[in-house]
């Protein structure tokens, strides 16, 4: 018998415009993944209401995600690639996951503190239940691996826990998934504060996937470094340099050692902006690209739609089985 194929689910909130961040975490990871796996990558709409997003915006991001990551390189045709609230599943197996979910399991997420002490006049019941919701996106589909950055790793370690339990009390339902945690770049930091993590929701000391070439320049020119002179990676003491060496090697392949030798002597005046071309010449085919297939929104339409199409026929499996064990009266 042929053996199953290892699953994947990943997503990307559709909470500001895709930075850097973003593409050395996870979506050029997804890229490497798509030819060995069965994967599905989702734009998750659902997540980024838990914080306020402004209707028209959240609209067109959706979209420009999907051609972004079609730009990066992710087929429609190798991977299921949709918008996680077409697909109705998510919010129903979330519901039920969260009356297998402690309180005080979510109290301890320190993405959760965070987010609210950033949005502290509206730290909603959703934003708490948010790893509930990632638990349901991921075991919906029987995902094997979760490729994500170094920051989600304990909503993954969650989604572990409450899949266990559910299978201690009702016999094996949920495959239990792992994170897939990229060696080089799992944590790219802001260029305006090296010690917070680059984030698109904070706009200042982001890298965006779509940013202009001279935008990217002047942003790497401006980056905060140290005042001493050597590029040395040094995360302690030197946060700024170290990161811009990750991002350079992470852009040209090269390792630490063969880009610090590179630099040797040559002070941040040469550095910062050698990081800035490294990146425009990376960014550059992907985002004439995503301007190429965002005018074609037939065909857009017809890749979100065929994705949500093909997710849910697993998803209603995964569902069904769910709400068989638990005792609901079937339809
Ligand atoms: N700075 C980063 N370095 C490495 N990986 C990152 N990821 C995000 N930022 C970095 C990874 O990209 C994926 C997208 O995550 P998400 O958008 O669903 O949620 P997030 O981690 O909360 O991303 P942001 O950019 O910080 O969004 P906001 O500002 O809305 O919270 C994940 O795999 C993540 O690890």
């Amino acid at each position: 018998m042929e053996e199953r194929r290892k699953r994947i689910f990943s997503g990307i909130q559709p909470s500001g415009e895709l930075t850097l961040g973003s593409y050395m975490g996870a979506i050029r990871n997804w890229v490497a993944l798509q030819e060995e796996y069965d994967c599905l990558y989702c734009i998750v709409d659902e997540h980024a209401i838990t914080v306020r997003q402004d209707p028209a915006q959240l609209r067109r991001r959706c979209v420009a995600q999907l051609a972004q990551y079609i730009a990066c390189g992710l087929d429609p045709e190798k991977n299921i690639m949709f918008i996680q609230s077409h697909v109705p599943q998510h919010a129903e197996l979330a519901w039920i996951l969260g009356c297998y979910t402690q309180f005080g399991e979510l109290s301890r997420m320190t993405q959760f503190k965070a987010k609210s002490q950033q949005h502290a006049d509206n730290i909603t019941a959703g934003l708490f239940t948010y790893p509930v919701l990632m638990a349901a996106d991921i075991l919906l589909y029987q995902a094997d691996l979760v490729p994500v950055g170094e920051d989600q790793r304990q909503h993954v370690e969650l989604t572990r826990d409450i899949a266990q339990r559910f299978n201690g009390v009702y016999s094996d339902t949920f495959v239990l998934p792992e994170a897939f945690i990229p060696k080089l770049g799992a944590r790219i930091m802001s260029l305006d504060d090296p010690t917070a993590k680059m984030s698109k929701s904070v706009p200042e000391g982001c890298i965006n996937l779509m940013d202009p070439p001279e935008v990217i320049m002047r942003k790497f020119k401006r980056a905060v470094t140290d005042c001493e002179t050597a590029v040395k990676y040094d995360r302690e003491n030197k946060p700024g340099i170290s990161n811009l060496l990750t991002i350079y090697c992470a852009a040209t392949g090269k390792t630490l050692a063969e880009a610090e030798a590179a630099f040797a002597g040559q002070g941040y005046g040469v550095f910062k902006p050698a990081v800035g071309e490294a990146v425009v010449e990376l960014f550059r085919p992907i985002r004439e690209e995503s301007e190429r297939i965002m005018g074609d929104k037939a065909y857009l339409e017809s890749v979100y739609k065929t994705g949500a199409q093909r997710a849910q026929q697993l998803a209603v499996r995964t569902l069904g089985k769910v709400q068989r064990k638990i005792g609901f009266v079937a339809r």
